[in-house]
């Protein structure tokens, strides 16, 4: 398969996925699906709308409640999840060619996300028959035990920066733990996830288990998050629509996750490995073309090296290249014009604020015209206040900021309504961990930043970044509920 193959090839495009079945959306629509390093429309995925959802849900409810997927034990759901993982391996680089052209993205961040999904379902595959309740002392006569039990039905709303990984990091725990789940993948990129279902049937996941209702947001993500009839919803976006799944939750008073972003810092003091840091802060910041939540869009510098500093992170940020994902350089485009236009948006008004420009990445040559490319840019010294110090960007975009001392730092770190990510760089053992230790974030590095995706590492918010955790066996506490069972036996 080739990355330019007719769309007609890729068989995922093909309507709603319910009960392990492809059919139209029940209004017929569809919704174009550009490839961001063209700006042209290659597939069309069809619109989902309540009634699809109503579908998916009510199909979810069997599986789960009387169906062959409520009826399976925690070893067979953990060998079809393992199979799943098997299949996607054995399929990476048809879904590594779906991606890139979907997102934009390189190809060879496409691969890494393919090993990185399949690496989801490995390991909660493993995990699936080894989660323990426990026993508790309670008063005479009595025997308690508790156990984790699936929620039932679970809604999971997906944006469109990595589908497959997003696909496996939210739905591997939860039919881990035997929730049947209703997916919403992103309008603008969600054709792996669709073939990511079809893949899941053919390893025998019963039907039921996976729905996947594509759609637009206020239409198949609106119905899904205020359906009366799931129990859980999983949502990974931006704030605004985080705030909508909450009231919506709120109104079905059930629970959820929300993952929404961040401006993670790093912390870098003068005796670190800056040759280590620099390279490593410029690389994971146009992972994606800055499209990632952690992204550590903000360097934190001492001021005593800052110069130093500056130097070396220029450097390294000038040789950045934009390309399509056939030509696999640094980066590939934004996902859409609006993305564009709005990163453009901080550029203009950086202008405006006079903040300098340290250094700019290049587009390559031979890109298509109508591609949403942009040249990576490092802005410094930025001003506190300025919004390039404290709200995301979503683009590649790095803003330098000098610090005073290590409360400065701590302080600085902490000063956005994010709490995502963070690291700390520095030689000096006992100031790393004293600082990262006052830094309030979900996940914070010292002398590392991403780890490659960390399957095995819970990972969320703390303040406005959202709540609950993925990733890990953190994840497979937040995608189930606790029951204790109390026995009296006299
Ligand atoms: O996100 P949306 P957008 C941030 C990032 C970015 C900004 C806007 O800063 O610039 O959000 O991106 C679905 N009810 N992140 O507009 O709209 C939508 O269809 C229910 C951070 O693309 O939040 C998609 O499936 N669902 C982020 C999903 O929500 C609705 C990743 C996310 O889209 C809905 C993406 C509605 N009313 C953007 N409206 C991260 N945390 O990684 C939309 N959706």
């Amino acid at each position: 398969m080739n990355i330019h193959a007719d769309p007609q090839t890729i068989s995922a495009a093909k309507g709603v996925f319910i009960d392990n079945d492809w059919r139209p959306a029940a209004s017929g629509r569809t919704v174009p699906v550009v490839a961001p390093a063209e700006g042209v429309a290659f597939a069309e995925i069809a619109a989902g709308g309540a009634e699809d959802v109503d579908r998916a849900v009510k199909a979810a409810r069997r599986a789960v409640e009387g169906g062959a997927w409520g009826r399976l034990s925690a070893t067979e759901r953990g060998r079809l999840l393992t199979k799943l993982s098997l299949a996607i391996e054995a399929h990476a680089e048809e879904l590594a060619l779906i991606e890139a052209r979907d997102t934009g993205k390189p190809m060879k961040q496409a691969r890494a996300d393919m090993v990185a999904t399949a690496r989801y379902f490995e390991f909660y595959g493993g995990a699936a028959d080894k989660v323990h309740g426990e026993t508790i002392p309670f008063q005479p006569g009595y025997f308690v035990a508790t156990e984790r039990v699936p929620y039932g039905v679970t809604a999971h709303v997906i944006p469109w920066n990595y589908p497959a990984q997003m696909f496996g990091r939210t739905v591997g725990p939860a039919l881990t733990m035997g929730n049947a789940c209703v997916v919403k993948p992103a309008e603008d990129a969600c054709l792996t996830p669709l073939r990511l279902a079809e893949l899941a049937a053919e390893c025998g996941f019963p039907e039921g288990a996976l729905a996947i209702v594509p759609g637009l947001g206020d239409e198949a993500g609106a119905a899904l998050s205020g359906h009366p009839d799931i129990d859980f919803i999983s949502f990974t976006g931006s704030p605004e629509v985080g705030t909508l799944i909450q009231t919506a939750a709120a109104r079905n008073h059930i629970g959820c996750t929300l993952e929404l972003g961040g401006k993670s810092p790093h912390v870098l003091f003068g005796d670190a490995d800056l040759d280590m840091a620099a390279t490593v802060i410029a690389n994971t910041m146009v992972q994606n073309a800055g499209q990632t939540c952690s992204a550590g869009s903000r360097v934190l510098v001492e001021k005593a090296s800052y110069e130093r500093v500056v130097e070396a992170l220029a450097e390294r940020f000038g040789k950045l290249t934009a390309g399509t994902p056939e030509m696999d350089r640094d980066l590939g485009p934004v996902i859409n014009a609006t993305q564009k236009r709005r990163i453009e948006g901080f550029f203009a008004r950086a202008e405006e604020a006079s903040v300098p420009v340290l250094a700019e990445g290049r587009i390559a040559e031979g890109v298509p015209a109508g591609g949403y490319f942009l040249a990576p840019r490092i802005y410094g010294p930025v001003p506190r206040a300025n919004e390039l110090a404290t709200k995301e960007v979503f683009g590649p975009v790095l803003s330098v900021l000098p610090f005073e001392d290590e409360a400065d730092a701590v302080r600085l770190a902490n000063g956005t309504d994010y709490g995502l990510m963070a690291a700390v760089w520095s030689l000096d053992g006992n100031r790393a961990l004293r600082v990262a230790r006052g830094i309030k974030a979900g996940q914070v590095y010292i002398n590392a930043f991403g780890a490659g995706g960390g399957i095995e590492l819970p990972f969320g918010g703390m303040k406005k970044s959202g709540h609950g955790r993925e990733k890990g066996f953190a994840a497979l506490h937040d995608a189930s509920t606790l029951r204790t069972t109390i026995v009296k036996h006299g």
